[in-house]
């Protein structure tokens, strides 16, 4: 067996391997000086170059892990929000790391792992390794596992055959179902803009808009729709969860949470790192978002009394906003 056999022999049903060159991404600099994308590394020398990173990178072998899920559960009728399907369950940056970590200490290789956080530009080094095609909604998607898969890496110093890429072909062609979907019109016919992305907003600091907040609608956290409405996500793998607080939070649940229940639940899913202000006040707004109801409002007086201020200015918003629909 070759190295490179052994590197796919990893691959499992929810996982998809590839290997690339390590040269610098010297193609998407423009597209890099062009965009302002928050939180990300703002030196776009060290966004290109993997040699920035390790001098004697030579190849890199990329890892795409399906995060998909459907409910399997019965509904209730308790006021609940929606949270997106990655944010669920174990943080996907320690199940990448994990298989990543398996791969680079069995076949004992020297290499940097990357999952999300990197300086590197993730789908364009999975575009490399020949993990995807990068799509009009601007996600990577895999003919096996669609595009609902997060992306890691590890930089090496051995030099690897690089997988044929098998992506040359256009897969969206003329379908434009994401761009018709997304509420935030953030898809455009080149490039995104992440201002209006509901995912975006629900994670930005401080909302400046009352556009933004009727485009949070109900989620807590995270958006799914542009990959809702892709057709490459149809039948490909699932997991499927039951537990209906897992996928619709209770949104009451999530107001009264203490920071223990908080450090034991969310903080160990990948919208953890927002902290629980920030998916509070998605709460408030997801309740401001529905039709008016004592229960809602019940809610609401409560949070009112809060002793942080822009929580309780939130709910003060709230109330006024579903009085306006009584
Ligand atoms: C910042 C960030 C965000 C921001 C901004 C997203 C954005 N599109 O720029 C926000 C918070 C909005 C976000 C949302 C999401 N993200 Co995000 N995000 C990142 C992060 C940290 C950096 C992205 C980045 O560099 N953007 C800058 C642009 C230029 O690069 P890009 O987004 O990769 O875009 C490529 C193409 O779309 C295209 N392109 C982009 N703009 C333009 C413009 C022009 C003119 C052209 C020609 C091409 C072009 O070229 C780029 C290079 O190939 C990466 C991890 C990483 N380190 O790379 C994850 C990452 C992109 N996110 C990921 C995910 C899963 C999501 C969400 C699905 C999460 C969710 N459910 O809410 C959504 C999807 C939104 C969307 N449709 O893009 C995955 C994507 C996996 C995949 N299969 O594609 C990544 C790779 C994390 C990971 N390691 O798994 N994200």
């Amino acid at each position: 067996m070759t190295l490179e056999e052994k590197i796919y022999s990893f691959e499992e049903e929810n996982t998809v391997i590839g290997i690339g060159d390590a040269k610098p991404f010297y193609d998407i600099k423009p597209i890099l000086e062009d965009t302002d994308t928050p939180f990300v590394e703002k030196d776009i020398e060290k966004r290109i170059n993997p040699m920035l990173i390790r001098e004697d990178a030579k190849s890199i072998i990329a890892l795409g892990l399906s995060y998909n899920k459907k409910f399997v559960g019965k509904l209730d009728n308790k006021i609940r929000g929606k949270i997106s399907i990655g944010a669920m369950g174990t943080d996907y940056h320690h199940l990448v790391k994990d298989k990543l970590l398996h791969i680079k200490n069995t076949l004992n290789i020297e290499g940097d792992i990357f999952v999300d956080t990197g300086p590197l530009v993730d789908r364009e080094v999975a575009k490399r390794c020949g993990l995807g095609y990068i799509g009009k909604s601007g996600n990577l998607i895999n003919k096996k596992l669609g595009s609902i898969f997060f992306i890691g890496y590890i930089i090496t110093n051995i030099e690897l055959k690089p997988s044929k890429n098998i992506y040359n072909e256009d897969l969206c062609k003329d379908c434009d179902k994401c761009i018709k979907a997304c509420p935030g019109k953030s898809i455009l016919e080149k490039g995104f803009n992440y201002k209006t992305c509901i995912s975006y907003l629900t994670q930005k600091k401080e909302l400046e808009t009352e556009k933004e907040k009727e485009l949070i609608n109900r989620q807590i956290y995270g958006c799914d729709i542009c990959q809702k409405v892709c057709p490459y996500n149809k039948d490909v793998y699932t997991e499927e969860i039951a537990d209906i607080d897992v996928f619709y939070p209770n949104i009451e649940h999530i107001l009264n949470i203490t920071n223990k229940d908080f450090e034991n639940t969310y903080k160990k899913t990948a919208c953890g790192w927002r902290g629980k202000k920030i998916l509070q006040r998605n709460a408030i707004i997801a309740l401001a978002n529905y039709k008016y109801s004592k229960e809602a409002m019940d809610i609401l007086e409560k949070a009112k009394n809060d002793t942080r201020e822009d929580i309780k200015n939130y709910a003060l918003w709230a109330i006024e906003k579903l009085n306006g629909k009584r």
